[in-house]
């Protein structure tokens, strides 16, 4: 797979004799098609549909695939990650699992500031050796774009290490790689306590650099009491709106500052985590269409106890994402598929809501629903293809994969 061209993909293939889960909009549930094909030329999605009406030049001649009746569905989209790290914090693990407090673990040296230090010891390529198994974990279960967010250097260099270091991993790997600029994450030891300092330089100088390398896709935050508040958020996003940068934010996991409200109100692609959001965040998330993301690793781990609030983002019609939020601190999760188990689980999700959850709408925020994230003609040829006999197994199973095999832009 290493070293694999992302270039040759001016051919004409197709895959009959599958079931389709399109999960285009508008249509009913999965949008499934029970005797279905799906053609793509120079990577692209040509035609998607009942192969009875399969157009005859899209069946001559082509390089074509038996799918002996398994079900595809479009490549997985992981669209919140922090998969880009150092080093991994199963010491603090073991701490809390001894009964150690979090502030105790802090004083020991633990939290986001012990993965700043070891981020900031490792070379880029460094970097990218230690991410590739994390990314190939993904990959393994048909994961064909994921969003990697820096926030773990703190500092202009260690920042577009970090970004750079993702922008490798979509050069080494068959798979679309999105950035996200998360420098309000933490305030790292150097700003000895200044929050309002450490914004004015993210803002001011670091956010515009990286935007200027054109290194960051879209604009993060960590809007919480531990970390950074709605106003010093806010300068952060008026600094990526100059850019020219979409933002997103997380919001609302630990207590409700109105995290969902402010990212409604920059137009954000998405809100993630919610669980404190009341029904205010939601109605302005929906009015906006922001996505909601819905990151249940993070709860399982930290043993939260509230949940995000599904059934108002239902009433609202506010669109929900779910996503692996793979970080070494509260979700060292590299499995998309037992994510959904857990958002079915923990949360409610129907398997609708998993499946459309990690296509459909995490493309949506992304801000790529145009290119990927359904099976439509026109979009990118990302397909997932499965031995399974109904779509609820990719949601039912824990640590089971049932992959048969992975397409990235008709490959
Ligand atoms: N929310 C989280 O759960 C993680 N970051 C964030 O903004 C925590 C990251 C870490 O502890 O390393
Ligand atoms: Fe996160």
């Amino acid at each position: 797979m290493a070293g694999q061209s992302k270039s040759r993909a001016g051919d004409l293939r197709l895959w009959r004799n599958a079931q389709l889960a399109t999960m285009a909009e508008g249509s009913a549930g999965l949008g499934i098609v029970e005797h279905g094909a799906v053609a793509s030329r120079d990577g692209r999605i040509v035609y998607a549909g009942p192969e009875s009406e399969l157009p005859p030049t899209l069946a001559q001649g082509v390089e074509t695939i038996d799918c002996e009746g398994r079900w595809i569905t479009p490549g997985l989209i992981d669209c919140h990650t922090h998969l880009v790290h150092a080093g991994n914090r199963a010491n603090e693990f073991e701490m809390r699992l001894a009964g150690s407090t979090y502030e105790e673990v802090a004083r020991a040296g633990g939290g986001i500031v012990s993965s700043v230090k070891s981020l900031r010891a490792a070379s880029e390529d460094e970097l990218v050796t230690q991410s590739l198994p994390r990314l190939d974990a993904l990959i393994a279960e048909g994961v064909t774009t994921v969003e990697i967010k820096s926030g773990y250097g703190l500092d202009l260099e260690n920042e577009k290490k970090s970004l750079r270091a993702a922008r490798q991993l979509g050069e080494q790997r068959p798979v679309t790689i999105r950035t996200t600029f998360l420098g309000a994450h933490a305030l790292p030891p150097e700003a000895k306590g200044d929050k309002d300092a450490f914004i004015d330089l993210v803002a001011n100088e670091i956010l515009p650099s990286v935007a200027a390398e054109g290194l960051a896709d879209a604009v993060d935050g960590f809007c919480e009491g531990i970390a950074f508040s709605p106003e010093q958020m806010a300068r952060v996003f008026d600094a990526a709106k100059a850019a020219g940068l979409p933002v997103k934010l997380h919001a609302d996991q630990l207590s409700n500052l109105h995290g969902a409200e402010l990212a409604a109100r920059y137009g954000a692609l998405s809100a993630d985590h919610l669980e404190y959001t009341d029904d205010a965040g939601a109605a302005a998330m929906a009015k906006a269409g922001t996505v909601a993301t819905i990151l249940p690793g993070a709860y399982y781990f930290i043993r939260e106890t509230k949940k995000p609030p599904i059934s108002l983002f239902r009433q609202h019609g506010v669109k929900m994402a779910v996503a692996t939020d793979n970080n070494p601190g509260t979700s060292p999760l590299t499995s998309l598929l037992l994510t959904m188990n857990m958002a079915a689980t923990l949360f409610g999700l129907t398997v609708d809501e998993c499946l459309a959850g990690v296509t459909r709408e995490a493309a949506r925020a992304l801000g790529l629903l145009e290119e990927t994230g359904t099976l439509e003609v026109g979009k990118s040829a990302d397909l997932a293809i499965w031995d399974i006999e109904r779509p609820a197994e990719l949601v039912y199973r824990m640590g089971f994969n049932p992959l048969h095999a992975r397409i990235w832009r008709g490959q």
